[in-house]
């Protein structure tokens, strides 16, 4: 899976691209991010990516021509789907990063200060994407964010320590209460059913507490269509 990042701070990605799972995913072949500072396709001698709003109002906003040539650049022949990271975008889900998961090339292309110039959505965007409603000073997190939640859905990111089945938002469901040792920490003990060795009866216990954390902590998700 590969993965064009489009940016005026670059900076940020490495500590996150450097550690734990996505080093090693890397290491492995498995995902290649490659990540363009978006100063170097602008055509503004003073290597300006932005300017002031027409009609007025408060800040900057982004400019057509870096980000069309950048993607026009970094795209070239390929099939890449080009995603704007940005608050009015379609909310990043499980369900919406397994879907994402199955692209061979996402071109993620990160906004500052009010916003982008609309042209860039229309023309040059596949898919806006939002982590969520709030508004950050970047789209650097965001697109970490989903680089992150779809790279472990590649097969052979995940070690064998981890497995994808019975994670939260599996089938709208949050994950069942985990526990390790000791089984007895200073008087706070676990279920007994987890000590039993009987198969069924914890997998019907973590079925049926499964469904008792959703129905307590995200109502929501139980009447949300699978
Ligand atoms: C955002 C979000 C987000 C908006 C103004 C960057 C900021 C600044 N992106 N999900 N929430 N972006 O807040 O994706 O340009």
């Amino acid at each position: 899976m590969k993965f064009d990042v489009i940016t005026i701070f670059s900076e940020i990605f490495k500590p996150v691209l450097n550690e734990s799972i996505l080093k090693r995913a890397q290491d492995k072949g498995k995902v290649k991010v490659t990540v363009h500072d978006l100063r170097k396709f602008t055509e503004d001698k003073h290597r300006k990516v932005d300017d002031r709003p027409f009609g007025g109002g408060p800040g900057m906003v982004m400019t057509p021509q870096p980000i069309f040539d950048a993607v026009k650049k970094i795209k070239g022949k390929s099939k890449a789907k080009v995603i704007l990271m940005c608050p009015s975008g379609k909310p990043l889900t499980q369900k919406l990063a397994k879907q994402l998961a199955k692209n061979k090339h996402l071109i993620l292309i990160c906004g500052h200060y009010e916003g982008y110039d609309e042209r860039i959505r229309e023309r040059v965007v596949d898919e806006a994407i939002s982590i969520g409603d709030y508004v950050l000073t970047g789209g650097e997190l965001p697109a970490l964010v989903l680089i992150d939640s779809v790279s472990r859905l590649i097969p052979g990111v995940l070690g064998r320590e981890s497995s994808l089945e019975d994670e939260s938002f599996e089938r709208n469901l949050l994950e069942y209460p985990q526990y390790t040792r000791p089984a007895n920490f200073r008087g706070i003990k676990i279920p007994n059913v987890l000590l039993s060795g009987h198969h069924l009866a914890i997998k019907k216990w973590r079925e049926d507490q499964a469904y008792i954390r959703t129905k307590k902590y995200r109502p929501d998700l139980l009447n949300k269509k699978q």
